[in-house]
């Protein structure tokens, strides 16, 4: 039998909760190994690219969340056949690779410095990748992003979109998805509502 192990940081979300959520949903058994932002120091430098999530399978190492997305989504049911559906959907899953890349260079900032860096990504980058998510779930429908069904890129746009509607990110509006992406803020009911979505949440309980 194929073994699996999920290296990410200890908490329900980010770049491995789709994937986490893939896996239960296909049924397949994995190791949900979780470290402390101190362990990923140490762990950082044999990593390939000094990040994780890091998925190893039979003990070699595989990198990129999406690439997992895809892999693990196929398996669960949770990718398109259709090439331009599975294309709607590398391409939601891609846009929020790179509004991640813009978010994290605010992290580490402190005070002024902080304040404005936050208030430049909400009227610039945030601002660009809230209105073209929200074009793209028009494009499929305005359910789903992709194959009028949930897939992996729901399950990774609903992990961002949640962690913007709880506030946590100081000198962000927390209405700013509302106000910008109002489908977005009904698609994470939507997908938190999903029976494969809540049969994963009650595992971990
Ligand atoms: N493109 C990579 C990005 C991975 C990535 O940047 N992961 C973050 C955690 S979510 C990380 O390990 N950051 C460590 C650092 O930047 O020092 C992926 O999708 O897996």
């Amino acid at each position: 039998m194929t073994s699996y192990k999920l290296t990410y940081f200890d908490f329900d979300g980010g770049r491995a909760e789709p994937i986490r959520i893939a896996f239960h949903a296909a049924g397949i058994e994995f190791e949900d190994h979780r470290i402390s932002f101190p362990e990923f120091g140490e762990m950082r430098r044999t990593t390939r690219f000094s990040s994780v999530p890091v998925l190893e399978i039979d003990g070699a190492a595989i990198t990129q969340s999406n690439a997992m997305c895809r892999y693990i989504g196929k398996m669960a049911g949770l990718y398109p056949e259709d090439d331009l559906q599975a294309l709607y959907c590398d391409e939601a899953m891609g846009a929020i690779e790179d509004l991640l890349h813009y978010v994290v260079q605010t992290f580490g900032l402190e005070g002024e410095e902080l304040k404005a860096a936050r208030e430049k990504l909400v009227d610039g980058w945030l601002s660009v990748y809230l209105k073209g998510l929200q074009a793209l779930l028009t494009r499929g429908g305005g359910d789903f992003f992709a194959d009028n069904r949930m897939t992996v890129a729901d399950l990774k746009v609903y992990m961002q979109t949640k962690s913007l509607l709880s506030g946590t990110l100081d000198h962000v509006p927390v209405d700013i998805v509302q106000r910008l992406a109002p489908g977005l803020v009904a698609h994470v009911e939507r997908i938190e509502k999903d029976p494969r979505v809540v049969a994963y949440y009650a595992s971990r309980q």
